[in-house]
């Protein structure tokens, strides 16, 4: 077991690292990156909305709850052949992994096949398959299980605390719930948060320990800057600042240091430095293509660019392997 990797994180602890000095947590940060990373490479994964809109959850960040009054024209489920050509596009730009998103509280079980064979198609054109449709229970975890599907995305989004301010219409009890059938049915567990939605950094501090105290680390954490989306009820929240969602992103980095750190929504309204300060910190991840669901991604050209500047080199293969993972463990 690698002493590395702990499940007993408290607040006060994280709290600690967010509060060290800048150039302290980044070196922290960087050290534990190479201890498990090439620091010169980032996985890239795209997204695809399968249907959008008319979702009947309250995520006060999100453009496509039918709770808000939002722009955004609503979708049926796109049909299968649609899907295969988006990701066969998302294959020849380099990305390895495509992720697929529905606005469902839950998928129904008629849903669920239509998914599937999503899934295995993808799968057939040899990239890594994501998806993300809300809660699952235990059968219907094992069904895309069964289907060959490689990770669900599920995020905790913020703190237990701040929770209620965000999100009424389900418990995060029930997200958490989610996560276990997930992981019993041995898909890979995608799952972090978003910043900037007004919490504050004890939030911030406790949704890392909600992730790192998980009975093990979900193999991806991504962590999203609130992309603020008029008529949500979240729009003109005061942004946060950008070295704080750095220092989140490094504490992120060194409380799961073998986990794929997302660097994931809002990356359009960050600066070149800003998104490199955020790989210094240990992000190794990140959504490219020019949509993420329903909003406007930072451009692949600007990402090529990027990463030529950096001599970052993009993942080749299909990284399938878990990372090393302590799994005995106890919660605080
Ligand atoms: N409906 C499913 C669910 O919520 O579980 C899946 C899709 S949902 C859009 C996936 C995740 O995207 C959310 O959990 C949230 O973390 C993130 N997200 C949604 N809208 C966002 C926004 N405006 N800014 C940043 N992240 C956002
Ligand atoms: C995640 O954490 N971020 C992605 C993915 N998982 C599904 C979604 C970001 C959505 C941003 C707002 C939008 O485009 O609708
Ligand atoms: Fe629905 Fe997911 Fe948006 Fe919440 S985040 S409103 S569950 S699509």
């Amino acid at each position: 077991m690698n002493p590395e990797i702990r499940h007993d994180w408290s607040q006060d602890e994280v709290l600690a690292l967010l509060d060290l000095p800048f150039n302290d947590l980044l070196y922290r940060a960087q050290e534990t990156h190479r201890a498990h990373f090439d620091p010169n490479r980032v996985q890239v994964s795209t997204l695809l909305s399968i249907k959008t809109g008319a979702c009947p959850e309250d995520c006060g960040y999100c453009s496509q709850s039918a709770h808000h009054e939002t722009t955004l024209e609503r979708e049926r489920l796109l049909p299968l052949e649609e899907v295969l050509a988006a990701a066969r596009a998302a294959k020849e730009q380099g990305a390895t992994r495509f992720c697929m998103g529905a606005a469902w509280r839950n998928p129904t079980d008629r849903n669920l096949e239509t998914v599937a064979e999503m899934v295995r198609g993808v799968k057939a054109l040899g990239m890594e398959t994501c998806v993300t449709l809300g809660m699952l229970d235990r059968e219907q975890a094992q069904r895309l299980k069964a289907a060959g599907l490689d990770y669900y995305n599920h995020n905790l989004d913020t703190s237990p605390e701040f929770y209620g301010e965000v999100i009424t219409t389900r418990t995060y009890q029930e997200r958490l719930d989610t996560l276990d059938h997930v992981r019993e049915a041995g898909l890979n567990v995608c799952s972090g948060g978003i910043l900037g939605m007004g919490e504050s950094r004890r939030d911030r501090a406790s949704m890392l320990c909600q992730l790192a105290n998980l009975p093990s680390h979900p193999e991806s954490v991504p962590i999203n800057l609130l992309v603020q989306v008029e008529g949500t009820p979240l729009y003109g929240v005061e942004k946060l600042d950008p070295l704080e969602f750095v220092r989140t992103i490094a504490t992120a980095r060194i409380m799961m240091p073998a986990s794929y750190v997302r660097l994931s929504a809002g990356r359009q309204e960050m600066s070149d430095e800003m998104q490199v300060l955020c790989f210094f910190a240990g992000a190794n991840s990140l959504f490219y293509g020019d949509r993420l669901l329903t909003t406007d991604n930072a451009e692949t050209d600007r990402d090529l660019q990027l990463f030529r500047r950096l001599g970052l080199r993009m993942e080749q293969h299909v990284q399938t392997e878990k990372p090393p993972q302590g799994r005995a463990c106890h919660r605080v």
